[in-house]
């Protein structure tokens, strides 16, 4: 029987690679974002491209009440969701936490950790129900270690690592799985949402270095699932190869 994936923010970056390489893999999936043009356009592709069926779901993981209802209109055969990547997030702003805007920190928490639970709570019974699953959450480096100015960012990612360390505790006597994926600098729009739109400024973050990109996060949830039934990756980090921590970067030229 072909699985269910339920993947968060996959109108672009990285949950746009994973629904394309999890279809690949024989994968049927739900996928969710704001952006519905996008959503419709992604489903068309993969349905061409692969066996995939594939279910979209438009809301704002921020409206609890748009979580719930979006979750709760799955038809019936849609219901029994193999594996979920808490993936939607981003950043807002980068600037001391004494300067910083309040409503960016207030969509970053919004978003990166109460979005995340949201969505969770609505999912997560059933696989307790049915004794499987796999919960894998997108933290990031900056989850592991704070940068300058990105106080605000930083903390959701410590909370989504909590979060994904919490699950584990609670899920693993209930046959679930439960791995974070913790990456470094990959070419996104997450830059481009960052810096409010300026590409210039997006584009200078990956300046003088190669980041990584979002297939080859992809890449990585997918060896995290195809491992065998007893295995579980508890967390990985993943940086490109000119990033040693979530601050010290090598950029050629400088
Ligand atoms: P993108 O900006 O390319 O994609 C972000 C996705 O999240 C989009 O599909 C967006 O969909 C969705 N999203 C954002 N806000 C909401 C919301 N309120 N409701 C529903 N969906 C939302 O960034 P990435 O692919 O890079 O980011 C994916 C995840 O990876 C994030 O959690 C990010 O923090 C994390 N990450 C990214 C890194 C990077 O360097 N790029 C490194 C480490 C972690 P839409 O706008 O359509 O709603
Ligand atoms: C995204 C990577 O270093 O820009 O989590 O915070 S970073």
């Amino acid at each position: 029987m072909r699985k269910i994936a339920l993947i968060t923010g996959a109108t672009a970056g990285i949950g746009e690679a994973t629904a394309r390489l999890l279809a690949e893999k024989g994968y049927d999936l739900i996928i969710t974002g704001r952006r519905e043009e996008r959503l419709a356009k992604l489903k068309e592709e993969i349905e061409n491209a692969t066996p995939a069926r594939v279910h979209t779901l438009r809301f704002d993981v921020r409206d609890r009440r748009a979580v719930e209802e979006a979750l709760d209109s799955l038809p019936e055969a849609w219901q029994a969701i193999d594996v979920l990547v808490n993936n939607a997030g981003l950043a807002v702003g980068l600037s001391r936490i004494y300067e910083g805007e309040i409503d960016d920190w207030e969509q970053m928490i919004d978003t990166n950790i109460k979005g995340l639970l949201y969505v969770s709570r609505k999912v997560l019974p059933g696989m307790v129900e049915r004794r499987r699953g796999h919960v894998i959450n997108i933290s990031s480096t900056a989850g592991k270690e704070v940068y300058m100015n990105g106080n605000v960012y930083c903390a959701t990612k410590f909370a989504v690592d909590a979060l994904n360390k919490a699950m584990r505790l609670e899920l693993v006597d209930h046959g679930v799985k439960v791995t974070s994926v913790n990456p470094g600098f990959v070419e996104t729009e997450f830059s481009l949402v960052r810096f409010k739109g300026d590409t210039e400024k997006a584009k200078q973050v990956y300046a003088g270095m190669e980041p990584l990109h979002a297939q080859d996060i992809a890449e990585v949830i997918w060896f995290v699932l195809s491992r065998p039934e007893h295995v579980n990756i508890n967390e990985i980090i993943v940086t490109p190869k000119a990033q040693a921590n979530a601050y010290y970067i090598h950029r050629e030229g400088q």
